[in-house]
């Protein structure tokens, strides 16, 4: 099934074998070698960003019917090929089969609603100060993008860059992490068989500080987008070598709130499951929960009762589990390294705290669930990002508290309000400083509305029509006319 991209690059429409050094990709379920990657030589990056130049002229004047409709075709050609890319994601990723399968359909479905979006770059007509002057204001694609995703969500966070750029009229080359390169070039062969035109997408591969440094530094690329850790994006800030659009969508360290008027049985499945889907690694993960004290121990029991439901194995083998195996040893270490610290400082420990027993846990980065309680923002899994099945737990007694508590942080993407009285869900959703605020819900990034942080956790937005927009530039044509008729 990899053998096929076994060193490859994806350049100018034409698979291409890395010339670099090879990389292995393991499984993190086994710790088995799957296959490997090239590590892209600067010339081969070199050679994608000239192939995206070459492709954006014709690309951006197609009309935008015509985008539209290859951005369908590259979502059917996905759907078509779910289970195989499904298999592909989690033997690199270890998220349970299942859950690959639903992102694969996620990203399919970001193809068909940015095709849509492809047709509705509309400029405005402003009226002038006089009768012989008149404004208009159009959108033209800012040209060839650089993207560096991730691998907590390696197909639809790089379903967002792409199918934003290409809908707007951009070309783009992009470096997938290195954890999860084969997903990239499975949507690379989905880009052929859609007949993409040659050049429109490139994908190149490697190390994040080697080959995603190349593009940052590649003055030929006139916008960044990145999907990673906030250290990293400002890196990337700091060692861009010319001005550029840039958008980051970073770290975070997300709240949730249980009210005192909230639906305790609601709030403890919304928390078990925003805490620990794809094993807690996804920016939006539900890091620590802030209860109302008279419900703090009778929540604390519901959420120990939801988390240890929740079943563990290899991804392959029970593609519906709720679990899988963590990506790599890195976000299992400090899930570890921030449980010790909650412990050592005097938290409670409700569910978890340690891997998994049995023959198919043996060899692989697996870690149960685990919830702590009596936490104080001494601790480090309440005031920095876990990025792991880790959730820390604590009490307060007015909303005022909550939020600040809540808000105590230095990132600001998303937070989690558990609420039936509308006076406590307007309080909190007002005080709270994040991008995004989901009332009796865990689901904050939805594809018809912007999705972004502040703070430490980025610019920019993606999803929705803001997630077009980043790839656009405006012009203003001011008009005189000879004096109206
Ligand atoms: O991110 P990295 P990783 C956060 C989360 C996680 C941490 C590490 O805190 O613990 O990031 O995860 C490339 N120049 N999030 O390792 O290291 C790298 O190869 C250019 C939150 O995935 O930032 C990869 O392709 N590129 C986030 C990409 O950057 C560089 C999702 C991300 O790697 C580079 C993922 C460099 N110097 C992680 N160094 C979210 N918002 O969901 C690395 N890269």
């Amino acid at each position: 099934m990899l053998a096929a991209y076994d060193s490859q690059l994806f350049i100018a429409g034409q698979w291409q074998r890395g010339s670099g050094r090879a990389l292995p990709v393991e499984n993190p379920a086994t710790g088995e070698v799957i296959g490997h990657i090239a590590a892209a030589t600067a010339g081969e990056v070199d050679a994608a960003v000239a192939a995206a130049r070459r492709a954006f002229r014709p690309w951006a004047r197609l009309a935008p019917k015509e985008r539209g409709a290859a951005l369908h075709r590259l979502g059917d050609a996905i759907s078509a090929r779910a289970d195989a890319m499904a298999r592909i994601m989690t033997s690199e990723q270890g998220k349970p089969l299942n859950e690959a399968r639903g992102e694969i359909l996620k990203l399919a479905e970001a193809c068909h609603f940015y095709a849509e979006e492809a047709e509705r770059v509309h400029g405005e007509i402003v009226p002038g100060a006089t009768t012989d002057h008149e404004s208009m204001v159009v959108r033209e694609p800012i040209g060839v993008v650089g993207a560096i995703t991730p691998w907590n969500y390696p197909a639809e966070l790089i379903g967002w860059k792409l199918c934003g750029a290409l809908a707007a009229g951009c070309t783009i080359v992009i470096k997938p992490a290195e954890l999860t390169p084969f997903t990239a070039l499975a949507i690379a062969e989905a880009c052929m068989e859609a007949k993409i035109p040659a050049g429109v997408v490139n994908i190149v591969t490697g190390k994040g500080s080697e080959v995603g440094q190349a593009l940052v530094e590649h003055r030929d690329i006139d916008k960044i987008a990145f999907t990673g850790s906030s250290a990293v994006g400002l890196h990337i800030q700091r060692t861009t070598p010319i001005v550029r659009r840039m958008s980051l969508e970073l770290g975070g360290n997300c709240p949730l709130i249980v009210a005192p008027s909230a639906d305790l049985d609601a709030a403890a499945k919304g928390a078990a499951r925003r805490g620990f889907r794809n094993m807690g690694q996804i920016c939006i993960a539900v890091n620590r929960i802030y209860v109302a004290r008279p419900h703090y121990e009778s929540f604390l029991d519901r959420l120990k009762g939801a988390v240890e439901r929740l079943t563990i194995a290899n991804g392959l083998e029970r593609p519906d589990a709720d679990l899988g195996a963590m990506a790599s040893a890195e976000p299992l270490e400090k899930t570890k390294a921030h449980l010790a610290d909650a412990l050592d400082k005097g938290a409670r420990l409700v569910a978890g705290g340690s891997a998994p027993e049995g023959e198919t846990f043996a060899r692989g980065h697996f870690f149960r669930p685990t919830v702590v309680a009596d936490c104080t923002h001494e601790m480090k899994v309440m005031t920095e990002e876990t990025f792991g099945p880790l959730v820390g737990v604590a009490p307060f007694d007015t909303l005022d508290e909550a939020a600040d508590l809540a808000n105590d942080t230095p990132y600001g993407l998303a937070s989690y309000v558990y609420a039936r009285d509308l006076n406590e869900v307007r309080a909190l959703s007002q005080r709270l400083d994040y991008g995004n605020v989901a009332v009796n819900n865990v689901d904050a990034g939805v594809m018809n509305a912007p999705y972004g942080g502040r703070k430490q956790s980025g610019v920019g937005y993606e999803h929705g029509r803001e997630g077009m927009l980043e790839y656009l530039n405006f012009k203003h044509i001011r008009i005189r006319y000879d004096e109206a008729r």
